[in-house]
Parts: structure tokens; C-alpha cells; sequence
């Protein structure tokens, strides 16, 4: 692992409907609001970005992931705006943006923003109830991004609390960082605390990154990321894959938030014959450097009986690469697969071998 999970807030969903199960969830919470968005107010980078928004009812605003596995040293990266907040008595000056929870629901560490000194200041535990371990130096304007880095031990005697705001050390801390070991979960938003509370507010995410430390990539400060999208965009090597609701593969499959929510069934690509393929290009990196990793995202199920598996795979350089390969679910599920390295030489991706890709899926019929 390195790369753990990343976002750029591209995908999918509109303002009222529940994110697909598989990445992020809880979204009813942020319900009312359009909380993706393409404003150029609501992203930082790439094609759309996260508002999580509240006026002030009790209540919480917020996204829930449950992390691929637990973690005990992570870093995270996001990107964060805050356009205006205000807190209850029970948050007293201190509004939570991010929270890290055991599998027991426990809050292990929340990072809050200090609306008396616009400076990030994080708490072991919760705001409320919890003890102050990291108080900021770096004063958030309001209305302006920044890129907030986080380095995370969790351990009651030695861990680890460090931060970065625009890549500038903020926050340095050893000691007591948690109230338990490990993280099974992150809530990312407005008031993403294990309790509802009114607090009201704008803040806006974008570029989320969340790296561990195990293996020899991506395995420290994510530095200032953006995360891309890069869309299906034109045909690939293959196409034997039926087409349902639009004339090409590529057009099936380009969902993101502009069209609206997720359509699934009404825009896809279908087989039920072992050994068929599809692949479609993909649009190219906006930006060069070295990626952390690739994540490719798959909404798929499968309609019939039996034990039709999805292998997925990339192709580059007329070779194609197996990447993943999973039994979907009778109803459309998420699917992230992490790619962290080339598999063409086993080193950190190239802008030019991500230009050139094409991700595909083929049918293959377990007996
Ligand atoms: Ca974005
Ligand atoms: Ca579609
Ligand atoms: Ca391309």
C-alpha cells in the first residue's frame, strides 16, 4: 500500500441523490445542497469539487469513508476553504473539519479550524470533550484555499501529530495522539463529529489524497496534489462489450457530476461472454510530475446467476495489463482498484504511460 484512497470529487453524484455505496457515504447528511460542484468556487482543482454546508439546524454535514484497511500511520492531504462558519456553545470557538474513528465509532483525532484565530487546531478524541494535542500557527483567510497536510501515528504513548499548511510546517507534536490504535474510518466535512450538533457554515474540499506508510511509494507528505479525472474519451483496442444508451463505449461509461447522478443501467456496457473485451482511451494528465498512484473507479453488477468475474485491466504500449478481478454484486456497487506503480516496470507512473492508457474489462466465467 501507498496510496490508499484519493479524490478529486469528479464522480457522479448530484445534489440531492445518496452516493453510491463504496467510497464515501453518509451523504444524506449534505442532502439540500449541491455538494459537488463545478463553480469554479467549489473546486480548486480538475473539473468539480465538495461544498458541505449547514444553516445552523442541529445536525451533521458531513462524508463518511470507510478505509480500505485499518490504518495506524497515515498522511492525509486536502485541500480547504472556508467561506463562513459559526459555532455552537457546545464547539465552543473550535469547528471540526476532519475526524478519524475506530471500528468501535470512537473518535480518535479531529482536526478543527479556530474560528477566534483561523488556525487549524486538532484535538485528540472529540472538540468538545476531547484534549487539545496541535494548535497551528497559520492563519486561513477566509474564502481563500489552502492545502492542508496531516502526518498521523496513532499511538497513546508514541505517536505522532505533524501538519503542513501550503507545504509550511504547522503543527509538531509527539506523544498521545489517540484514543485507541487504529482508524477504520475518516468523516471529512462540516461538524464530522460522532454527534450532531447545530453549527452553521460553508466550507469547501477538494484534492483529497490518503497515503499510509508501508511499501516504497507514496509512502510520506503528499506534498500539494491535485487529483484528476481522467475521463473515458474515445475507443480502445476493443470493443465487444454491448452498448446501452449510447452510441460508443467511451460515451457509456464518462459519468460524472455534470450529467447527474449516477445512471447505471441507462447509459452502460454489457457482456455474458467469457472472453469478451472492451477497452476505451482516456483523456490525458492536465499536469506533469510523478503521480502518487492511479485509482481506477468501476460502478458495476452483475445480472445474471453464477460467478461471472470482471477482470479489469490496462493497456499501454500494446500490452495489456491485468489489474483487478471481482464477482459484482446483483446491485451496482463501487469498485476501487489502486494501481500504484507501472506495471510495465514496477516504478512510479510516467505522465507519458498515463497519456496513453486505455482501461478495459473483459468477461471471464469461472467454472
Ligand atoms: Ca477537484
Ligand atoms: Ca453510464
Ligand atoms: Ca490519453
Amino acid at each position: 500500500m501507498a496510496l490508499v484512497f484519493c479524490d478529486g470529487f469528479h464522480i457522479a453524484f448530484d445534489s440531492t441523490s445518496p452516493m453510491p455505496a463504496g467510497i464515501w457515504t453518509s451523504a444524506t447528511r449534505l442532502s439540500g445542497t449541491t455538494y459537488l460542484g463545478t463553480d469554479p468556487d467549489v473546486k480548486r482543482t480538475g473539473r468539480a469539487g465538495l461544498r458541505a454546508t449547514r444553516s445552523g439546524a442541529a445536525g451533521s454535514s458531513y462524508l463518511s469513508l470507510s478505509l480500505p484497511q485499518p490504518l495506524t500511520e497515515l498522511f492525509i492531504g486536502v485541500a480547504f476553504r472556508i467561506s463562513s462558519a459559526s459555532a455552537d456553545a457546545y464547539y465552543n470557538t473550535t469547528v471540526p473539519i476532519l475526524a478519524l474513528y475506530n471500528n468501535s465509532g470512537t473518535t480518535l483525532l479531529t482536526i478543527g479550524f479556530n474560528l477566534t484565530s483561523s488556525a487549524i487546531n486538532v484535538y485528540r478524541g472529540r472538540i468538545n470533550d476531547g484534549t487539545l494535542i496541535g494548535t497551528g500557527t497559520a492563519t486561513l483567510n477566509r474564502d481563500t484555499w489552502y492545502y492542508l497536510e496531516f502526518k498521523i501515528a496513532l499511538n497513546s504513548t508514541s505517536g505522532v501529530l505533524e501538519s503542513k499548511v501550503n507545504g509550511n510546517e504547522d503543527i509538531t507534536f509527539a506523544g498521545n495522539t489517540s484514543a485507541g490504535t487504529q482508524a477504520f474510518s475518516c468523516n471529512l466535512g462540516l461538524t464530522p463529529q460522532s454527534f450532531d450538533r447545530s453549527a452553521s457554515g460553508t466550507y469547501y474540499f477538494d484534492d483529497f489524497v490518503l497515503l499510509d506508510t508501508s511499501g516504497s511509494l507514496a509512502n510520506t507528505w503528499p506534498g500539494q496534489p491535485t487529483v484528476h479525472w481522467i475521463a473515458p474519451d474515445g475507443p480502445g483496442e476493443y470493443d465487444q462489450w454491448e452498448k446501452t444508451g449510447a452510441d460508443t463505449a467511451w460515451e457509456a461509461i464518462d459519468d460524472w457530476v455534470a450529467d447527474g447522478e449516477v445512471d447505471d443501467a441507462t447509459t452502460r456496457i454489457s457482456s455474458a461472454d467469457e472472453g469478451e473485451k472492451t477497452s476505451v482511451a482516456l483523456s490525458n494528465l492536465p499536469v506533469s510530475g510523478t503521480p502518487l498512484g492511479l485509482q481506477v473507479v468501476t460502478r458495476a453488477a452483475n445480472e445474471l446467476p453464477g460467478a461471472d468475474i470482471v477482470q479489469a485491466f490496462l493497456r499501454f504500449n500494446d500490452e495489456d495489463y491485468a489489474i483487478d478481478d471481482w464477482i459484482a454484486g446483483t446491485s451496482y456497487n463501487v469498485r476501487l482498484t489502486l494501481v500504484h506503480a507501472s506495471p510495465a516496470t514496477a516504478e512510479p507512473w510516467t505522465k507519458a504511460e498515463i497519456d496513453a492508457l486505455e482501461l478495459g474489462y473483459e468477461v471471464v466465467i469461472e467454472e
